[in-house]
């Protein structure tokens, strides 16, 4: 018997977690929930860690392929990849100790478009799918699932796993029921209905999801809390970004494109994502919307002060005092807040019809609008491309945004062409550093290489990447639409391999 356990059948499967992880044998899948370290489970991956160093000191090593909703927490990511416990890892980390894994080759990593996961996983492609292991904040009287602070790829996941295990978590408020709208995407291609969400704020889904009850295998009792970190305070550089993105939007209500209420906003992690609602906060657009993947407390502070009045959202990302604001006026923010599954909060097909304004991080970004998100050089992978491509390719604005250098200036983020390419130049229409805006609508290969070296490069880098252009325009070899000499086309990035500075010795 159990409070949040309402469902009598489900009873008798409530046990430890350590018995719980004894069920799952080394190679097996697994695929949890979890988002942004929001709602994935706990008690379960720490006592498989657990049982890892126990059978590895057995000459047996678990290995396990891991499918989660996009990032999680220590518990899962950092405690498995501690223990080498992971073969394979899907569709997003941003886990310090498993991306050393990955970029030591330890563990296989695939990266994909978080909206794509859900289609994925259902056509087989990642196999047998043996259990899906998943956060709920309660089990009701009929067994359908309340889930916690995120929805993910819950949904699929439940569909095709071949047994359950449910983390019923007390440290998650029971009063999250109510905000999710749990809203099925099956269908074989060729063979799909439309996802009816014509406003941000439309609900087109139930507040829980039905199960199949025999399919638990077990149910587990955990106390632990959400891990994610506090947000640095903005600093100017981020202000600075902000502001430009602000300037960018009121020239667009000027113009008639946009109205004060914006069109419904999608923002990426991070600190500068979060400075950036912080600006609008203190700006003048009003009664703004938001259909996005995470909310972080930029957003909550939104909603406090009611500029947005909607977020729609698969998952919470907010720091331990956010979490305490959001506890304390849940039963307002209840009405204002909708947790979907990823595959709907990242749709491509509502954000095209909503025409989101998407603003995300990069990496690196070349003359001509490639962006890369994830690949640092020198390193590997960072994080992975996650929702922004789902929005970048649809968005009515797809704007990038980074300070315009990386470890105090040894790195520019504007370089001749990108080593790695997660937005192609057909999607990006803005590029933002401290320095300026880019606007990149309109234009073509070389008078965007004009726009972006004067607006958004670093003085310090400016001469270089007007040599490296005005050169390729002059290369015999160069076809003259989007002009590059393949020999320097990296020479920026070689330069800091060699010297660790992109920029040439006096
Ligand atoms: O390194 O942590 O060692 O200091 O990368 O960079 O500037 O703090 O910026 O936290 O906003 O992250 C693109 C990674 C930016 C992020 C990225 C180094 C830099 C620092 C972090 P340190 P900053 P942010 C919604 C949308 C992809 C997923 C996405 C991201 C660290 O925004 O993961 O958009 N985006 N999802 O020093 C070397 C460069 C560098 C560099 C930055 N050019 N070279 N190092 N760094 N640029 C979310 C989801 O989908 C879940």
């Amino acid at each position: 018997e159990h409070p949040r356990v309402l469902c009598k059948s489900l009873w008798n499967k409530i046990m430890p977690a350590e018995a719980a992880a004894a069920m799952i044998s080394t190679g097996a899948t697994i695929a949890t929930s979890g988002f942004t370290g929001a709602g994935y489970p706990k008690a379960v991956p720490l006592a498989l860690a657990q049982r890892a160093v126990e059978d590895k000191t057995r000459g047996k090593p678990l290995r396990l392929n891991i499918l989660t909703g996009a990032s999680t927490g220590p518990e899962l990511d950092q405690a498995l990849a501690l223990t080498d416990s992971v073969a394979f890892r899907f569709p997003y980390n941003g886990d310090a100790t498993m991306r050393e894994r990955i970029n030591t080759g330890a563990a296989e990593y695939q990266d994909m478009h978080l909206s794509h996961a859900g289609t994925l996983v259902r056509y087989g492609y990642y196999g047998k799918i043996d259990f899906a292991i998943i956060e709920v904040a309660k089990i009701r009287e009929d067994g359908s699932l309340v889930f916690s602070s995120s929805v993910g790829m819950n949904t699929a996941y439940l569909d095709m796993a071949q047994k359950y295990i449910i983390e019923v978590n007390e440290w998650q408020d029971e009063r999250l029921e109510g905000m999710h709208d749990v809203f099925n995407v099956p269908g074989k291609h060729g063979d799909r209905k439309a996802i009816p969400v014509m406003k941000a704020d439309d609900r087109i889904g139930t507040p829980s999801m039905p199960i199949d009850v025999s399919k638990v295998a077990a149910v587990v009792i955990s106390k632990l809390p959400d891990r994610n970190g506090a947000f640095k305070a903005p600093g100017e550089d981020h202000k600075k970004i902000a502001q430009h993105i602000l300037d960018f939007l009121d020239g667009e209500v000027k113009a008639g494109r946009l109205p004060n209420s914006l069109t419904p906003l999608q923002s990426g992690v991070g600190n500068i994502a979060n400075a950036v609602l912080v600006g609008l906060n203190q700006g003048k657009f009003e009664n703004m919307t938001s259909y996005t993947e995470v909310i972080q407390d930029g957003m909550l502070d939104l909603l406090d002060s009611g500029k947005l009045r909607i977020a729609s959202a698969t998952a919470f990302s907010v720091s331990p005092e956010g979490q305490e604001r959001f506890n304390k006026n849940i039963d307002r923010y209840r009405k204002q807040i909708i947790l979907r599954p990823q595959d709907v909060s990242n749709s491509p097909e509502v954000i095209r019809r909503l025409g989101c304004i998407a603003m995300n991080g990069f990496v690196e970004a070349d003359i001509y609008g490639h962006v890369n998100s994830t690949h640092i050089v020198g390193k590997g992978i960072e994080n992975g491309i996650g929702g922004s491509g789902d929005f970048a390719r649809n968005s009515a604005y797809t704007i990038f945004m980074s300070p315009s250098t990386a470890k105090d200036g040894k790195i520019s983020a504007i370089v001749p062409f990108a080593t790695h390419i997660d937005h192609t130049e057909h999607d990006t229409m803005g590029y933002v550093t401290e320095f300026g805006f880019a606007d990149l609508r309109g234009k073509s290969p070389k008078q965007r290489a004009k726009e972006i070296i004067e607006k958004c490069a670093h003085p310090d880098y400016r001469p270089i990447l007007w040599d490296y252009f005005k050169r390729s325009c002059k290369s015999p070899s160069a076809g003259l639409q989007s002009p590059h000499m393949l020999k320097e086309a990296f020479s920026f990035h070689t330069r800091y391999l060699e010297t660790g500075d992109m920029r040439p010795k006096k």
